[in-house]
């Protein structure tokens, strides 16, 4: 399969995007650092919720931790979002982990084919990683200012796109799907599926949780390996709490529960 050049026509997303509740104001670029970067500063300057950062390619694409994320353009959707949630809530450091459901039942109803969910941040197709999410938030004496949701979905890539260290494990809609995908399309409905959801989370009237989440889980019962800059476990992956936090049941039947921020999860079997 060759590839021909897809671009974003800022004119159709914005035609297209205009019956999207969530979405309030567009930003296209071609090249920036990182969308999550450009969405926080626009937050800075008073951006409002919905506010839209969308790149063709990022040349520092930033995951958690200081990881980098690979944006090359043309090939993948990379983009972030300003949201001001109106009410207060402890579950917010959450947000990926719903985020992450919604991107997967976004694409089950496109693309009619299963997809998952990995803790706590990531969407899998066939056992690899096809999107991840890296939230941001700034608050101020407590109260949450603002949040950027930074998401990045893998759409038109080869495995030869990847370089060489993660093409065992990243996958793209294409290598799933075994056709070429439009992402303006797929943008679209993936942000017109969000805004449904999140809205009445924003807004109050429905809390975050996640039991939708594990639903989509499909690690549950099998061997893990965990580790945080200080620790590692391995297990057998019970359980995620309602915090959000892992439960593993260890060698010698002990359960552990670790906790979500620092911790990053390898299923071994
Ligand atoms: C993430 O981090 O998965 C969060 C990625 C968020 C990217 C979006 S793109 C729009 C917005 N702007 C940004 O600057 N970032 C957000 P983490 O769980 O730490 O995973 C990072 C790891 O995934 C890397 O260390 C690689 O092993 C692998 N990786 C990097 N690029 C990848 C890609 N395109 N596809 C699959 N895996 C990748």
């Amino acid at each position: 399969m060759t590839k021909t050049a897809q671009t974003y026509d800022p004119d159709v997303l914005a035609a297209r995007l205009a019956e999207v509740e969530l979405i309030h104001g567009i930003h296209v670029f071609q090249s920036i650092s990182s969308t999550n970067l450009v969405a926080k500063r626009l937050a800075e300057s008073g951006a409002e919720t919905g506010t839209l950062v969308l790149a063709d390619r990022q040349t520092a694409g930033r995951g958690r931790h200081g990881r980098r994320w690979e944006s090359p353009a043309g090939i993948g959707l990379w983009f972030s979002l300003v949201l001001r949630p109106q009410r207060r809530d402890d579950r917010w450091h959450l947000l990926p982990m719903l985020l992450s459901e919604l991107v997967a039942r976004s694409l089950i109803r496109q693309f009619h084919r299963p997809f998952h969910v990995k803790w706590p941040n990531d969407v899998i197709a066939d056992g690899k990683k096809l999107c991840g999410i890296l939230c941001e938030s700034s608050s101020d004496g407590g109260r949450m200012e603002y949040m950027v949701a930074g998401i990045g979905l893998n759409v038109r890539q080869t495995p030869d796109d990847f370089p060489a260290e993660f093409r065992d494990t990243a996958a793209s809609l294409r290598m799933v799907l075994h056709q070429d995908i439009d992402r303006t399309e797929v943008l679209v409905q993936l942000l017109y599926d969000v805004s449904q959801r999140l809205m009445p989370i924003l807004h109050g009237e429905h809390p975050l949780e996640l039991s939708g989440w594990r639903d989509l889980c499909a690690d549950f019962g099998r061997a893990v390996r965990v580790r945080t800059p200080q620790h590692e476990w391995r297990g057998v992956l019970q359980q995620i709490s309602a915090a959000g936090d892992l439960v593993i049941r260890d060698a010698s039947g002990r359960e552990q529960i670790i906790p979500y921020g620092q911790a990053s999860l390898r299923v071994e079997s």
